[in-house]
């Protein structure tokens, strides 16, 4: 990206944050033990349809789910469709095909969907396709199974007449591998390398709820590696008795506090989406040394069209759409800058 675009960019957001503080009463500053000094969005009535995904391409995701919920579409429908636009985009170097290797220079990509009557689907470890999503989509609709992983995917992705794509590293992610075998070595640099997952979550004006959750996973990862967005419960939960949760992040740190569901089950217990996610942070750092390397952020929303957002670190960001509107949000984290 070069130093004007990403100025654009940053424009960009300044103005979306602004409109979303000025459209709500989103922000409402509280007094908490550990996010005493952030904000939290807690106080909006609820807003139905809601649709929320993870990170600054969240919004052009937003707007392809809106657009199926407008015409008509289910929210299955809408959150497929919205992560779709991201595992097209050549600029996300975290999503889709396009995105980078493992260290073995191959491209292996994770999805999955949830519907909130509790029907769900995932892929791991697939290759050469374009749409992971929509082959976790299948998984869910046309296989008895809830979860199918590498050569196995690919070979039912074949008999569902899904093109294979050409194994080849798009050219920024060539680039990027090229400069990694300099030196081989691995460590997730938080926020940056772990930035783009896409995790979405909606619930529809009548109260159906579905979420869906698509990646390249951690960068230069070990072949065969599997993180969180695959695993129903970890990168993604949606239940239409309670509410909803999806993760972005140190997948690994995700998994081994079941992170969507514990969100989910919070909910279930009276916390707010806010309080849940806020609670899982805490969970996840009590159960993850090194934390200062970790980056983790949660979205949930309720049955009631609530919403909430929390991180680890400062930089997690997420997308909101409502009828009234589609903005970036920066979440509130456990530590700050
Ligand atoms: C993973 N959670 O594979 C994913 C990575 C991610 O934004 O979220 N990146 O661990």
């Amino acid at each position: 990206m070069t130093i004007d675009s990403k100025i654009h960019l940053m424009t960009q957001r300044r103005k979306f944050i602004k409109q979303s503080l000025m459209g709500s009463a989103l922000f409402i500053p509280t007094i908490s033990d550990t996010f005493g000094s952030s904000r939290k969005h807690k106080a909006d009535a609820g807003e139905k349809p809601l649709i929320l995904s993870t990170w600054n391409h969240g919004i052009p995701a937003n707007e392809a789910a809106m657009q199926v919920l407008n015409a008509g579409g289910s929210i299955l429908d809408a959150v497929e469709a919205g992560v779709k636009d991201t595992e097209l985009d050549l600029d996300n170097l975290s999503v889709g095909l396009q995105g980078l290797p493992d260290r073995e220079g191959i491209t292996t990509l994770d999805a999955s969907i949830m519907t909130g009557d509790g029907n769900c689907g995932s892929v791991a470890f697939v290759r050469q396709i374009k749409h992971p999503i929509s082959l976790a989509r299948r998984v869910m609709e046309n296989t008895p199974h809830i979860m199918l992983a590498g050569e196995g995917a690919r070979q039912f992705a074949i008999a569902e007449g899904f093109p294979l794509e050409e194994e080849v590293l798009s050219p920024k992610a060539a680039i990027e591998y090229a400069k990694w075998k300099e030196t081989s070595q691995y460590k997730p640099i938080i926020n940056i390398e772990n930035h783009d997952t896409i995790g979405m979550i909606g619930i529809d004006a009548n109260g159906n709820m579905a979420g869906s959750c698509t990646t390249s996973g951690l960068a230069y990862k070990m072949h065969g590696r599997v993180g969180d967005s695959p695993i129903i419960g970890a990168g993604l939960f949606v239940d239409n008795e309670v509410g909803a949760a999806t993760a972005t992040g140190l997948g690994e740190s995700i998994i081994k506090i079941c992170g969507s569901f514990l969100i989910v089950e919070l909910m279930r217990q009276g916390r707010t989406p806010q309080e849940a996610c806020e609670e899982a942070v805490r969970r996840l750092i009590s159960k993850n040394k090194n934390i200062k390397d970790i980056q983790a952020g949660f979205l949930a929303i309720n049955k009631e069209g609530l919403s909430g957002a929390s991180a680890v670190h400062p930089g997690f960001n997420f997308a909101k759409a409502t009828l009234v509107g589609n903005v970036l949000i920066d979440s509130n984290s456990h530590f700050n800058l």
